[in-house]
């Protein structure tokens, strides 16, 4: 029994609910949903929730949505009135209180769509939204200028809900490079006294921790789409054509070495399924995906049928489709994968790759990073079993 939070530490209206339950040290059951297995869309989530939104509470009988609604029910239910509360019981307190409840939908809209954070994710954006600067701009000055009036918090001269609603969007914008709050320094200040309350931090650090890992790892691996227009950018440009060339002028050469650049991505991403990558990093898994072993088995027949045609992937020389399609077998080894039996030729190429002149250069500080810190999210995850 008690009360039921259906959350999850990467949703800010989940944690505002969180951060609410847990300043009026209720006991509680958190209930992980996790969105991107779809568990919000399943008949028994949908029959707490029809939206199959989180945060949703269970409280005996009443069963609802809405991270504000949450809060403040749970404050009008078990909250005993004082002059600190989170939510005052008197009229003109409280009007203060919802008015920043309801103007914190708005802020919040503002400057997630500067983050983009759907975009990022789940869409095409390669990043951060700059469009949407001027009306980011517009909601700090909001929220100085309120910060301006005679209280120290937003709605009080004490910590209220409106806080928690007005500080989360805010919460998220360093996973931005935007760092521009020199006309800010009531709200500066302001966030820092919110973030730094003991409940409030166990509350949000780490979902916040995670969701920048999240965000930035999916903007970085957007721009490695960029890194092959680049490398063709920087051959087309400055290097000269030669039977050696990276990026020869040959059309049909050309057109293999192009049709392995973009085959290059799906290689990655089947690397990344079978490394588990997503869910070592920001979940609790301490190995890689088994279950994607044919898939990865498939992917190094697949060089192993290319490297049988040429000496390299795409000609008999060296090209860019060998850095792009070595790029994901060079990071295998941090898997645990060693079972290269039936790929003797792709195994002999990409000791060719590691022995060029340049390669350490570009890779080894770099490949040693990725492994050490893949290998200590799976310890970190271990220790949570
Ligand atoms: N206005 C709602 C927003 C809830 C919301 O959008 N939750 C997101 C997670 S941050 C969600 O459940 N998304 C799942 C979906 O839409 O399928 C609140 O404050 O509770």
């Amino acid at each position: 029994m008690g009360i039921d939070l259906y959350f999850t530490a990467l949703s800010p209206p989940s944690r505002m609910a969180y951060t609410t339950i847990t300043a009026l040290g209720l006991k509680h059951n958190l209930k992980e949903v996790n969105l991107m297995q779809g568990e919000n869309r399943k008949p028994e989530f949908l029959s707490l929730n029809p939206r199959g939104k989180i945060p949703t509470l269970v409280d005996g009988d009443l069963c609802m949505g809405e991270s504000r609604a949450i809060s403040t029910y749970l404050c009008n239910m078990y909250e005993k009135d004082s002059a600190e509360a989170l939510y005052p019981k008197d009229p003109k307190a409280r009007a203060k209180v919802d008015q920043l409840l309801y103007l914190s939908e708005n802020t919040n809209e503002a400057i997630v769509e500067y983050i983009a954070i759907g975009g990022v994710l789940f869409g095409g954006a390669p990043s951060w939204n700059e469009e949407k600067l001027p009306e980011l701009h517009k909601t700090l000055a909001l929220y100085e200028c309120l910060l301006s009036k005679e209280n120290e918090f937003m709605a009080a001269n004490h910590v209220t809900l409106a806080d928690f609603f007005m500080a989360s969007p805010l919460l998220l914008l360093p996973m931005t490079d935007f760092d521009d709050y020199g006309n800010y320094p009531k709200t500066v200040a302001w966030l820092e006294k919110i973030k730094v309350l003991k409940y409030f931090k166990s509350c949000n650090e780490e979902g916040i921790k995670k969701m920048a890992d999240f965000y930035k790892s999916a903007i970085e691996k957007k721009k490695g789409k960029k890194y092959r227009a680049i490398s063709t950018y920087i051959c087309n440009m400055y290097e000269k054509d030669s039977p050696t060339a990276l990026y020869p002028k040959d059309p049909k050469i050309r057109a293999k070495v192009d049709q392995l650049l973009y085959l290059s991505e799906n290689t990655y991403d089947v690397f990344l399924a079978y490394a588990n990558v997503a869910n070592v990093v920001f979940g609790s898994k301490f190995c890689q995906n088994e279950k994607k072993l044919p898939e990865l088995n498939k992917e190094l027949a697949m060089y192993e049928y290319f490297l049988s045609k040429n000496e390299f992937t795409a000609t008999d020389h060296l090209t860019l489709a060998d850095f792009f399609m070595s790029s994901p077998l060079l990071m295998l080894p941090m898997t645990g994968f060693d079972d290269y039996g039936n790929y003797p030729k792709t195994v002999a190429w990409l000791k060719k790759i590691e022995s060029l002149m340049y390669f350490d250069q570009c890779n080894a500080e770099g490949l040693k990073q990725i492994e050490s810190f893949y290998n200590s999210c799976i310890e970190k995850n271990k220790g949570k079993k």
